[in-house]
């Protein structure tokens, strides 16, 4: 029988942040509860998922956070992915404050964005055309209207456990805040457009080829996160993206794959270059804004050129391309494409250290425990395994999760808030981090097991 990680239920001896060191973020905690539900503005950050009340950040540099009670914190949410290069990258900062100078919004065309669109084609082929908006769940909120358009049918094929942003039809069964909060699908959106959504188990082919034989010509769509990253971290099985493509070629489906995570992340040219796959439309976020609010949907010409004002499709933004953003982007991917042979290694290397490094505490500790990770992105699962799908991250023990979270945050490591979300780190991140989160985890697991019967 397997260990389930022990109850914890507070300070440990070598903790360095005491909940009770946590006074100013308590009291700006409540200050927000007043204005935002939940005190947040993106419900996963209220930490309901894993208890205790969420530090405030007031500053960070590199791979470290600092809270508003002056407590530092290794960062492995990295902003939830974007934050590849560390916090406050000086050439970053620098892009920023210069394009600030001259402006923060025009509302008009400028040359960066050319410049950043110049970079993003070079690294993905499968992109001839883009156009820029403002966040993720807007590409794939327009990414879908294009497939409509272009092939006059309805329906849409996600996957289980698979986070698309939170238009309408992209929350069925979706992962993230949804999978966290066990939300079935968002109060809100009427059944019509719900049912327009088909929700497949992830990883399994077959289901796809039934979904197309039970509605023949109606599939407009299928979108997918190449690598999950929003149920916790969940690798495609080997020939499963290649898979995807040759169906939705041979039904003249548009296949969309949704690199917002995954796009410059995992490798320069994202999972589309790791797994050598081809797309219709791909949509990226997060990393191609440099921090700044930024998402891209593009690819093949003939799909960008339905958009208004050549073509039919309607969508627009006031600050799409925006000035401040294209500089934080152009700053990020111009230093990710110059430096690619030694900063992708690197993450490699620091991630794996970490992940497997945490992994083989528990597995000293007889702690139960399923580590998924792909390059830089990776999540800890409170469960035996195998998890390759949502029905098998959702096995996972949240509650021990939990305990873990608090036990690392209580000394000075931040791991994302809910089991469903993926770690992220950056290449700021080194060899001290590494040890220290290793050491945290060691001394969260003894604590679990000495102080608690299991
Ligand atoms: N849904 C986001 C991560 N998958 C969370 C965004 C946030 O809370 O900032």
């Amino acid at each position: 029988m397997h260990k389930v990680f022990g109850l914890y239920t507070g300070t440990i001896m070598s903790a360095h942040v005491s909940t009770a060191a946590r006074t100013r973020s308590h009291a700006l905690q409540q200050r927000a509860e007043h204005f935002f539900p939940g005190g947040v503005n993106s419900p996963v950050r209220a930490f309901r998922a894993v208890g205790g009340a969420p530090p405030f950040v007031e500053r960070a540099q590199g791979a470290w956070l600092t809270d508003a009670d002056g407590n530092r914190y290794i960062d492995y949410f990295g902003s939830w992915g974007p934050m590849i290069l560390g916090h406050a990258f000086p050439p970053v900062v620098e892009a920023i404050q210069r394009a600030a100078r001259d402006s923060a919004s025009f509302g008009a065309s400028t040359a960066g964005e050319a410049d950043l669109a110049e970079r993003v084609v070079a690294c993905y082929p499968a992109i001839e055309k883009l156009r820029f908006v403002s966040s993720g769940t807007e590409a794939t909120m327009s990414a879908i209207r294009l497939a409509r358009a272009a092939t006059g049918r309805k329906i849409i094929v996600k996957f289980e456990g698979c986070y698309h942003g939170h238009a309408d039809g992209l929350l069925v069964k979706a992962g993230s805040g949804v999978a966290t909060f066990g939300i079935p699908g968002s109060a809100g959106v009427p059944e019509e457009v719900a049912h327009l959504t088909l929700a497949l188990p992830y990883n399994d082919l077959s289901v796809v080829e039934s979904a197309f034989a039970a509605h023949p010509k109606a599939i407009a769509a299928v979108i997918l996160e190449p690598v999950v990253g929003n149920a916790g971290c969940i690798p495609p099985a080997p020939g499963y993206l290649a898979g995807l493509r040759a169906l939705t070629a041979r039904e003249g489906t548009v296949f969309i794959v949704d690199e917002v995570m995954t796009g410059f992340r995992v490798a320069l040219g994202g999972a589309l270059e790791l797994y050598g796959i081809d797309a219709d439309l791909v949509t990226l976020g997060k990393i191609v804004g440099g921090g700044l609010p930024v998402g891209v949907f593009g690819g093949k010409r003939v799909l960008m050129d339905l958009l208004a004002p050549l073509g039919p499709v309607y969508q627009a933004g006031t600050l799409s391309g925006n000035p401040l953003a294209m500089a934080a982007g152009i700053a990020t991917v111009s230093y990710l494409q110059h430096n690619a042979a030694q900063v992708y290694p690197r993450l490699e290397a620091t991630a794996r250290a970490v992940a497997e490094g945490v992994a083989a505490e528990a597995a000293r500790a007889g702690v139960s425990l399923t580590l998924n990770r792909v390059g830089s992105m990776w999540t800890w699962f409170f469960t035996p395994g195998p998890v390759t799908n949502y029905d098998q991250a959702a096995r996972s023990d949240t509650a021990a999760f939990g305990r873990f979270h608090r036990a690392m945050l209580d000394q000075g490591v931040w791991l994302p808030p809910s089991q469903f979300e993926a770690a992220f780190l950056s290449t700021a991140h080194g060899d001290a981090e590494v040890q220290a989160t290793i050491d945290a985890a060691r001394g969260a697991f003894e604590t679990g097991i000495t102080g608690y019967s299991l």
